[in-house]
């Protein structure tokens, strides 16, 4: 026997530009579900002065002819994944005749059947299942495509416009559709259904009309309008805030229940999972309205940053990514809650990516080395990517930002470019010097910043001594470009003008040495200082801040981001100073009181009081660690949550009682039922007779945000009401999958010691399905992120019933394998016995026969 081969990782150091150039794709797909035969013609022309052989890429394909101008081509190899072609002539036609079976991909990329529709997803490098091609962003064609099927499938779609369309002669149909934009394969589409549509017009900014067409499941009409809402709103948006137009005669999105993730933006033509499209008030939270807005917009927003200027290689997936991730940001801040959305930003950023960054998978934004470029799609790419561009958003100021846009635009648009391509737009349009900021792509690993405070009675100076240091896994890294954003409060609040010898100073300090001073002069006394305001850079902050500073920051700050900041920080110092010793056992009143002003006055926003007056996750708090006190950090926050409501009850029902909920999504009752949730989730742990009223109340209203925040309020509370909710939940909603995912994730997050078994229970279940990723995360997924109890229990079966489930999706669906392997890659940080455990769980997995390469590439860096 051989051992198997070991998995090629690939360099960003070793890329080359294409030898052939693809002007010019025309695709035929015959479609039936085990054999549909698909034939590809591509206008070649040579790119280099050698006669190179093409290579092409191809997965699971089988060749069924190879001919040029007609004649049938010898001269090749199938080598592994590569189809190679000798002694082709300059410019030829090449035509390809392969043959898949979509029925039985369950890896849900290149063209898969599911649900009853035919469907494609090849971002990254799935069009290589599809037919052999260049399947690399940098080779870029213009596309015709023609689909024939049986007419159980009405509509058969493809990117751009159609052109045509008819019967076969076997009684068949036919559809061809022409994209006129040059195109990389990965956001090549095709779809086949039966679907309902929902259409629309959209007018553009200079008078063009637009198409909209969502197309969803037969009966799911009704669940609609708030995607294409959203859609006309981003389409709007792009246009003031970017001056970005729509460029294609229709826009289609397709909603799917098979998807690996939220949605893909292949022109013209994105393909969503229901669950980021389909919302009416009975079947979807507040947040799942708010999670849609926000997908549907990242992906129109991608027609710019990703489709009309794209990535020259993967490496480069930030360029697109990191952008767009900001532009979604911007477009939920500008017609949101500014702090709020960037709340949620910096809670991801600060549990998943600074972990990320810490642990084995650590890597750049735009990375060096990878093995399966599934596993890249990243929060550092992605998240810390939209920081990074954020940064150089606060360097350059929104004016000169969209010059460098602009300017990305006027050398760029059609092209496939690099990170660099885009900074020195940045930079070009702003005259910014940005050499020392590009380390951010390519240095991984969280910054710290330590900052030491000094105030001069005599002189009336305050000074900050900001010391940069490279994180611990990183030794070498080289100091960055860091913009720190400041706010100095005087002793009523006020914010102090900042300047030095007469001259005025930006609020934003430019930190670019390891260690630099900033002095500030004419203050009366010691200021109390919001540092890092706005989370204006990636980085952790040390400082040495008083209880009563933070109290006074968390009421006086001008930016809201920064008083939820400082509550985290008081909540973060009550748990340690727990954890470490056991006598200071309760929030102080001084914090008690703090909260009780929140929940009485009710000023300001009330979506904001509500997170301020919610614990740190687990998550946050576990960050705070080297070695994750599980059992400490579980029982305080339970201590200190008992405390909260024991001690606030009757301002959590007098609050509840005071909040009108009109049972819409306008930004004030979505806001309302944020905090009556809040109070909910506390007064499940009390005695208050109101809180079981309340808890049947939400629980019976038609409102899926009330529904489930009773139900969520009574699960963590152990209420025995909950058993008795749930069973009803099932036998309601049990029609409606995407429904019972909530209930799934319910269900995971119970926490009795028959926890693992009830899972496994679940597994029968009619409406669970291993197949479906959205299924796999609601159940397995919400139990290994959220019950931490039970997922971490001493004797390990959390981590086995994880384990378990990766050997199975390994054969299924590698990439939602890989994704559900998370929580393993920080075995390292946890007690001798809970990180043996889990380490048992990853060998498990590396002695795995057939092991993907998704999986390999965490596990052997997992295990290094
Ligand atoms: N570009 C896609 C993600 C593709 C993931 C491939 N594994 C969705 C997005 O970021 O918009
Ligand atoms: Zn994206």
């Amino acid at each position: 026997m051989t051992a198997p081969t070991k998995p090629q990782a690939q360099y960003l150091k070793d890329y080359k530009a294409p030898n052939f150039l693809i002007e010019h794709t025309e695709l035929t797909f015959d479609l039936q579900p085990l054999t549909t035969r698909v034939t590809a013609l591509l206008t070649l022309q040579r790119a280099d002065n050698n006669n190179t052989p093409l290579v092409l890429d191809g997965i699971d394909l089988r060749l069924v002819s190879l001919s040029v101008g007609g004649a049938a081509i010898t001269d090749y190899q199938i080598v592994g994944e590569q189809l190679i072609i000798n002694n082709l002539p300059e410019q030829c036609q090449l035509s390809i005749v392969t043959e898949i079976s979509p029925q039985t991909n369950t890896s849900l990329e290149g063209l898969y059947l599911s649900g009853g529709a035919y469907c494609t997803q090849c971002e990254a490098q799935g069009f290589r299942k599809i037919t052999y091609y260049m399947d690399r962003p940098d080779v870029l064609a213009t596309f015709d495509v023609t689909i024939i099927a049986d007419k159980k499938y009405p509509q058969l779609l493809s990117n751009g416009n159609q052109v045509d369309s008819g019967e076969t002669q076997d009684g068949r149909h036919f559809v061809k559709w022409q994209d006129p934009f040059k195109k990389p394969s990965y956001l090549f589409a095709l779809v086949a259904g039966d679907f309902d549509v929902l259409k629309d017009t959209y007018t553009t900014k200079s008078g063009r009309d637009v198409e909209l067409a969502l197309f969803v499941d037969k009966g799911n009409l009704s669940k609609t309008p708030h995607a294409i809402a959203s859609l006309k709103k981003a389409m709007q948006w792009d246009e003031e805030r970017f001056n970005l137009e729509y460029d294609l005669d229709i826009y289609m999105i397709v909603a799917v229940d098979f998807f690996n993730m939220g949605a893909m933006e292949n022109k013209g033509l994105n393909v969503f999972n229901s669950k980021c499209v389909l919302a009416n008030q009975e079947t979807a939270t507040d947040k799942d309205y708010h999670t849609i807005e926000s997908i549907v917009g990242h992906e129109y927003f991608h027609n710019w940053t990703g489709n009309r200027v794209t990535c020259r290689d993967w490496f480069q997936l930030s360029l697109k990514e990191g952008l767009t991730v900001f532009r979604d940001q911007e477009f939920s801040s500008d017609i949101g809650s500014r702090a709020l959305n960037r709340i949620d930003a910096v809670k991801v950023m600060r549990t998943h990516q600074f972990s990320e960054d810490a642990g084995p998978m650590a890597h750049p934004i735009r990375p060096e080395k990878v093995i399966e470029m599934n596993n890249f799609y990243t929060v550092t790419v992605y998240d810390k990517g939209a920081e990074v561009i954020r940064m150089m958003h606060t360097l350059l100021g929104e004016e000169s930002f969209q010059k460098g846009m602009d300017l990305y635009f006027e050398r760029h648009d059609g092209q496939a470019v690099t990170c660099d391509d885009f900074v020195s737009a940045m930079s070009d349009a702003s005259g910014v010097d940005l050499q020392q900021f590009k380390r951010w792509y390519s240095q991984s690993g969280t910054p710290r910043l330590n900052v030491e405070q000094s105030f001069d009675n005599d002189t009336n100076t305050y000074s900050l001594i900001i010391k940069q240091c490279a994180p611990s896994n990183q030794p070498e890294n080289k100091p960055l470009h860091i913009p720190f954003a400041i706010e100095l409060l005087d002793a009523n609040g006020q914010s102090i003008e900042l300047e030095y010898k007469g001259e005025k100073q930006d609020h934003v300090l430019n930190v670019t040495s390891k260690i630099q001073t900033f002095s500030f002069d004419n203050i009366a006394t010691k200021p109390v200082a919001v540092l890092l305001e706005d989370f204006s850079a990636p980085c952790i902050l040390t400082q040495q801040t008083t209880q009563t500073e933070l109290l006074h920051i968390m009421r006086f700050a001008r930016s809201d981001f920064s008083r939820w900041d400082a509550q985290q920080q008081l909540f973060i110092k009550a748990v340690k100073s727990q954890i470490s010793d056991a006598s200071n056992s309760a929030l102080s009143a001084d914090i008690i009181n703090a909260l009780r002003v929140l929940i009485s006055t009710k000023e300001g926003d009330l979506a904001l009081i509500a997170e301020l007056l919610k614990i740190p996750s687990f998550d946050t708090l576990a960050a705070e660690f080297d070695v994750i006190p599980v059992d400490e950090i579980i029982k305080v926050t339970h201590t200190f949550e008992q405390q909260i409501a024991d001690e606030l009850s009757d301002e959590f029902v007098n609050c509840y009682n005071s909040l009108q909920d009109d049972g819409s999504v306008s930004a004030s009752a979505v806001a309302n039922r944020a905090l009556k949730q809040l109070c909910l989730h506390y007064l499940a742990k009390t005695q208050k007779t109101e809180a079981i009223t309340f808890i049947n109340e939400a629980a019976n209203s038609n409102n899926m945000t009330n529904v489930l925040s009773a139900l969520s309020a009574a699960v963590k509370a152990l209420n025995p009401i909950q058993h008795t909710l749930l069973s009803h939940f099932d036998s309601q909603w049990r029609h409606d999958v995407l429904v019972m995912d909530k209930w799934f994730a319910l269900q995971a997050m119970q926490s009795g010691n028959d926890a693992i078994d009830n899972i496994k229970a679940l597994y029968e279940h009619p409406c669970f399905d291993f197949s479906n990723p959205n299924r796999v995360r609601a159940l397995v997924g919400s139990f290994s992120h959220f019950n931490t109890a039970q997922f971490h229990r001493a004797d390990g079966k959390g981590y086995e019933l994880l384990g378990d489930l990766l050997i199975k999706l390994n054969a299924i669906n590698p990439q939602n394998a890989s994704r559900m392997l998370t929580p393993f890659m920080s075995w390292k940080r946890y007690d001798d016995a809970r990180s043996q455990a889990m380490k048992q769980q990853l060998q498990r997995l590396a002695d795995l026969d057939g092991l993907s390469d998704d999986l390999y590439e965490k596990v052997e860096k997992a295990l290094a």
